[in-house]
């Protein structure tokens, strides 16, 4: 007895279907693997704020111990209404921010966000920065590798 037509049609679908779950998880394993043992987030501080300031600095520094270069494109946070790469220079005497839309991180190289250079802008806050808490960000990288971390927010020693 062979099974009807349309028994092996329905058996055929299934088999998509678990096809079509499958590919994109084994394509993106190897990228993930890969990815994740080259970037290192290293030193992530932000420094507390008085209350009803509803713009921060994030500071780190990426590490690349990988092969390629890796380039920073984006960066999400539900703590705050827009988080931006920033560069910060003196101009005429005054220190002024620039927008920056990507941060290539060289092989075997380290970029550090620190004051007076790179740093993330967090702007319109959603929540406090006080001193033990910590804010929750997630960098995008151009090959499609998403770092979540937990920024810590340390004490204004000023
Ligand atoms: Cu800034």
């Amino acid at each position: 007895m062979f099974p009807s037509p349309e028994k092996i049609l329905k058996f055929l679908e299934v088999i998509m279907k678990l096809f079509k779950r499958l590919i994109p998880a084994v394509l993106l394993l190897p990228v993930i693997a890969w990815s994740q043992t080259n970037i290192q987030i290293q030193n992530a501080y932000i420094r507390e704020l008085p209350p009803n300031v509803e713009t921060v600095a994030v500071y780190m520094t990426l590490n690349n111990s990988g092969q390629h270069a890796l380039t920073l494109t984006e960066i999400r946070t539900d703590a705050a209404a827009s988080a931006m790469l920033h560069l910060s220079s003196m101009q005429n005497g005054m220190m002024v921010m620039e927008h920056i839309t990507n941060l290539e991180i060289p092989p075997g190289e380290s970029v550090s966000l620190e004051p007076g250079s790179f740093h993330i802008m967090l702007e319109g806050l959603r929540q406090s920065v006080r001193a033990g808490d910590s804010v929750e960000i997630r960098l995008h990288f151009s090959n499609g590798l998403v770092l979540a971390h937990d920024v810590p927010i340390i004490r204004n020693s000023n």
